[in-house]
C-alpha cells in the first residue's frame, strides 16, 4: 500500500511522503492507529497550503478506506479552523513526531523539521491509521552540524542552541514567548503575525537566496 499512497500523493502536489510506526508514542485513545502517513509540501504555511494538505489527506483516506483500514487525519494547523471538531484534534499529535520517525528529516536548532532537500520549508500533515504500512528509518539526532545561522539571526533571541535527539526530543529549542512576542510586533502577512526568518536563513533547501547576505537583505 506504500507505493499506491506515495504515487497518488506525489502526483497530487505533495513534495514528500513518509511512513512510520508510532507504537508507544500515542495517547491511549488513538494508540490503535499507530501507523502514520506524513505528507509534506514545500510551501509557506498559509490558508492555501492548509487547503492543499487537507485535500492530500482526503486522497490518502480514500485509499485507506478502500482497503478497509481505519484512519484519523490530524489537521495541518490549529488557528485557521477555530471552533470546529477538527480544531480540537491538533493538540492530540504533533506532525514532527511522525516526520522524524518516518525518516523525512531531523528537528533543527530552529525547532523545525529539516529535510536535506527542502530544509525547514515543508508544511506538514499526518494521517494516522492501522494499515499494514512499511516504515521508514527514524532519524536519531540533529544534523545541523556547526551551523548557527538561525541562532545568530533570530530577531528575538528565541533559539536556545540546544540540540534535538530522539533520546531528548523535548529539550527546549525555541523560547516560545520570545518568538510569539516578536511575531506579534512584526509585519502581518494575510492579517496574521509572522516572522519565519529561521526558515529563510536556513542553508538547507535554500534556493531563492544564494547566500546568507542575500537572504537577510530580502527580509530587512
Ligand atoms: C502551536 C504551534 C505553534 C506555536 C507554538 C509552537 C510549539 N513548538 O509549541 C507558535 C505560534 C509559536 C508556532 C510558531 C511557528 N510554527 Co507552528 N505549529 C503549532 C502546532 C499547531 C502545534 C505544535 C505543538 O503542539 N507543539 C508542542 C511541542 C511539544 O511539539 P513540537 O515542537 O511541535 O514538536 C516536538 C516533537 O514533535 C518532538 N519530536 C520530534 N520527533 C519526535 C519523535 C518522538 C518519538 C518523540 C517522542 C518526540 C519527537 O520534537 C519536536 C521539538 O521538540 C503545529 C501543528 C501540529 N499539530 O504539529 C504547527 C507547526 C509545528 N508550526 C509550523 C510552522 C511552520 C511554524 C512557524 C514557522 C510559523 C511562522 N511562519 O512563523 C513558527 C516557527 C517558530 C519556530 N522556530 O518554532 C509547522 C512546522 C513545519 C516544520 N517544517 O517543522 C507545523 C508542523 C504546522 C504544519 N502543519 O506544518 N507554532
Amino acid at each position: 500500500m506504500n507505493d499506491i499512497l506515495q504515487k497518488e500523493l506525489l502526483g497530487s502536489g505533495a513534495d514528500i511522503v513518509g511512513f512510520a510506526d508510532l507504537k508507544g508514542f500515542l495517547d491511549a485513545d488513538i494508540a490503535h492507529l499507530h501507523r502514520s502517513v506524513s505528507i509534506g509540501v514545500c510551501k509557506n504555511l498559509n490558508e492555501k497550503t492548509v487547503q492543499l494538505l487537507t485535500a492530500l489527506q482526503k486522497k490518502a483516506v480514500k485509499i485507506l478506506k478502500k482497503e478497509g483500514c481505519k484512519y484519523l487525519c490530524i489537521p495541518p494547523d490549529s488557528d485557521r479552523i477555530i471552533n470546529t471538531f477538527v480544531s480540537k484534534l491538533y493538540p492530540l499529535f504533533t506532525h514532527k513526531i511522525a516526520a522524524t520517525s518516518a525518516g523525512i528529516g531531523w528537528i533543527g536548532r530552529n525547532g523545525l523539521l529539516i529535510n536535506p532537500t527542502h530544509g525547514p520549508r515543508l508544511s506538514l500533515a499526518t494521517v494516522l491509521t492501522d494499515a499494514p504500512l512499511k516504515n521508514g528509518t527514524p532519524v536519531e539526532a540533529c544534523l545541523c552540524g556547526d551551523c548557527k545561522m538561525c541562532i545568530d539571526h533570530c530577531p528575538s533571541g528565541a533559539i536556545t542552541g540546544n540540540d534535538w535527539s530522539r533520546k531528548r526530543p523535548f529539550v527546549e529549542l525555541v523560547r516560545l514567548s520570545n518568538c510569539s512576542t516578536h511575531k506579534k510586533k512584526s509585519k502581518p502577512v494575510n492579517g496574521k503575525p509572522n516572522c519565519g526568518l529561521c526558515i529563510t536563513i536556513c542553508p538547507y533547501g535554500r534556493k531563492r537566496y544564494k547566500n546568507e547576505d542575500e537572504a537577510l537583505f530580502a527580509i530587512i
